[in-house]
């Protein structure tokens, strides 16, 4: 007799959807031809009025694996950290004020022309996949979600920066108008990330522009976040507008705030403890489980190398 093993981090059905879920309900949506479903939630933007719904769902990638279980889409589009909108997790009806068209992306710096770009235009160049990714918030809850988007290393090429540029720096609208938080001067907006050339080039390194086969909802980091998952979620900046390419190191925005906390490189390893609590487990979203945290949140193989010469960095806070 097959008996089916639980194990102690396997969420119950009811609270996340199984990847088979998932997939089915994927493929039917698309055989139906709907291309995308209406938000389940009351007063959120529907996804079929986003111009970009037809690309989705793009294409699978599975390089890196299919890590399991999906946490609900429910959960991780209600659950949200965007201090923009308010410090606490639940902004996701705060957030469909943002205006996400048109929205225009400036790109300069270190590159051969500076230039700026729509969204639409740039979803348009980009080759879109779906990656399913593991995220890891140094608060320690965790999720698994699919990805829509490209590599970041496509966008980066299409940029063109020179030789000098060793650094990229992102930041994330600043519109206190919309974003009520942004009138909080003890916070210093605009929400800003940088990763080394080299970290961005590597192919793990992605731009959100998707997720659960949809647009990206607004409080998810509409229209374009990044995803770096052997970091700590708070690298991976949100509503992108500005990026450039930099020879100096960026300060990010929590390093900013307190770089004894937050730092630049903020990699993922359950043995070094933030000051005020471990980092050794952490929590799936929608379970009371928790589960051992991995060194680079399970990505060790596809990005250690990267830090080889970097050893005598902070490289994991
Ligand atoms: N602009 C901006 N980007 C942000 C944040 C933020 O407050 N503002 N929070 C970060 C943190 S701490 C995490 S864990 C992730 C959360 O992403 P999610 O809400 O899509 O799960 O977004 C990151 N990007
Ligand atoms: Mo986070």
């Amino acid at each position: 007799m097959l008996i089916k093993r639980i194990h102690g981090w396997e969420v119950p059905e009811r609270e996340a959807t199984s990847e088979s879920a998932y997939l089915n309900r994927r493929g039917l949506v698309k055989a139906m031809g709907l291309g995308a479903i209406a938000a389940s939630v009351p007063g959120l933007a529907r996804a079929e009025d986003d111009p970009s719904a037809k690309l989705y769902p793009a294409k699978a990638n599975a390089t890196y694996g299919a890590p399991t279980p999906m946490t609900a889409e429910k959960l991780a589009t209600t659950y949200n950290n965007y201090y923009e909108f308010d410090t606490d997790k639940s902004i996701y009806k705060a957030a469909q004020k943002l205006p996400i068209r048109p929205w225009m992306i400036k790109v300069a710096g270190l590159v051969e022309k500076p230039f700026e770009i729509d969204i639409d235009s740039l979803l348009a160049k980009m080759p879109l996949e779906e990656r399913v990714y593991r995220h890891r918030c140094v608060e320690t809850w965790s999720m698994i979600v699919p990805w829509s988007g490209f590599a970041m290393k496509s966008l980066v090429e299409f940029c063109k920066p020179t030789s000098g540029a060793k650094y990229v720096v992102m930041q994330t609208l600043n519109n206190p108008k919309v974003m009520p938080g942004e009138k909080d001067s003890t916070y210093p907006w605009p929400y800003t990330e940088g990763l080394a050339m080299d970290e961005a080039m590597n192919d793990l390194c992605f731009v959100a522009t998707g997720l659960y086969g949809k647009p990206i909802p607004k409080q998810n980091g509409a229209p374009l976040r990044l995803v770096a998952p052997w970091k700590y979620g708070f690298k991976n900046v949100k509503s992108i507008v500005s990026i450039e390419f930099t020879e100096k190191r960026p300060v990010s925005f929590w390093e900013k705030l307190n770089s004894d906390e937050y730092g630049f490189w903020a990699n993922v390893n359950p043995q070094v403890p933030h000051p005020r609590w471990s980092q050794a487990t952490e929590k799936p979203l929608g379970t009371s489980d928790r589960v051992p945290t991995q060194l680079y949140n399970g990505y060790g193989e596809f990005v250690a190398g990267l830090y080889e010469g970097r050893k005598s960095e902070k490289l994991f806070m």
